[in-house]
């Protein structure tokens, strides 16, 4: 591929799915030979697809997958090996991580295979991650030399508690699918066959309710990992008024007392 068609190259790295009727998406990273290691041009063209999906008033909940093999094995270890610490600090790639976690719109992450470090650290910055039984995550930075850098030492403790990501931290041993689930960061584990159906299944669940409801409610459950208790309270509050300011408000309350099925607009 010539630079001159970085659009074409990008589209091979992450391609992406639309069901229309269900009002989802799906976006697959396809650089299977390396495991789905993510290197500068995976993560670049996997937060330009979930920022054009946010946009796409077509879409309401998104599914990001693998393949069989792996989620995603890590950064890409032969793109930094030989980087000095000025070269991370100038390509901040640990951005890309920030702009996935910027996304309004729930994205489900269907994890079948290797899950590991940046990957982990990538379904963990998104909102819900089912599992094939396969499944294994882990975060074996220590291993490399190095420590998580792109969220794992946060969000992992948050999700899991303090004792078990130390053991997975500090010995890099991964956990299996049905560990993670019984641990708190998998929501739920199903064969592997089923993962990304059943992740779609949740994802057109989601997509059925308000939009507007969806995108506060999400962006409330996230201040529960932001914010102190007090603070995060008070915001709560204001995202649950401001919900009475849309049409879908109305509609779903109406629908209800009418015994009818709401028709949300997302406005
Ligand atoms: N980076 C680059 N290449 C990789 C990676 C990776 N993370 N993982 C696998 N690959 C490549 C292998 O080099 C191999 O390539 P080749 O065929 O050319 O030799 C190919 O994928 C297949 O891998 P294996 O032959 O190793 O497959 P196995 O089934 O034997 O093993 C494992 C699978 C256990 C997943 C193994 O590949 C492995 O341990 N991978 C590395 C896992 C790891 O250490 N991940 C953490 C990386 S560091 C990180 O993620 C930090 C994130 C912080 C943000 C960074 C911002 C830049």
């Amino acid at each position: 591929m010539s630079e001159a068609d970085p659009a074409g190259e990008r589209e091979r790295l992450v391609l992406v799915e639309r069901q229309p009727e269900q009002r989802t998406a799906l976006v697959r990273l396809n650089r299977p030979k390396q495991l789905n290691a993510l290197n500068g041009q995976v993560m670049d063209a996997l937060c330009d697809a979930l920022e054009d999906l946010d946009a796409d008033e077509a879409v309401r909940a998104i599914v990001v997958t693998g393949n069989e093999r792996a989620f995603a094995a890590g950064a890409d270890i032969a793109e930094m090996a030989n980087a000095s610490p000025i070269d991370m600090l100038r390509t901040n790639r640990i951005a890309q991580w920030d702009r996935v976690r910027r996304i309004a719109k729930p994205v489900i992450a269907a994890v079948n295979g290797w899950c590991l470090g940046g990957g982990c650290e990538l379904a963990m910055a998104l909102d819900i991650i089912v599992a094939g039984e396969g499944a294994k995550f882990g975060q074996p930075e220590i291993n490399i030399g190095v420590t998580p850098g792109a969220g794992g030492s946060q969000r992992l403790p948050r999700a899991i508690g303090k004792s078990k990501a130390m053991v997975s931290i500090l010995t890099g041993e991964p956990m299996t699918a049905a560990e993670a689930e019984r641990a708190g960061l998998v929501a739920r584990v199903t064969v592997d066959e089923l993962v990304v159906e059943d992740a779609l299944d949740l994802a057109a669940q989601i997509a059925m309710k308000s939009p507007v409801a969806v995108r506060l409610a999400k962006e409330e459950v996230n201040a529960a990992y932001e914010m102190p208790l007090t603070e995060a309270l008070a915001h709560e509050r204001r995202l649950f008024y401001l919900t009475f300011a849309s049409e879908d408000q109305k509609e779903g309350m109406a629908a209800f007392l009418q015994k009818r099925q709401p028709d949300f607009k997302g406005r």
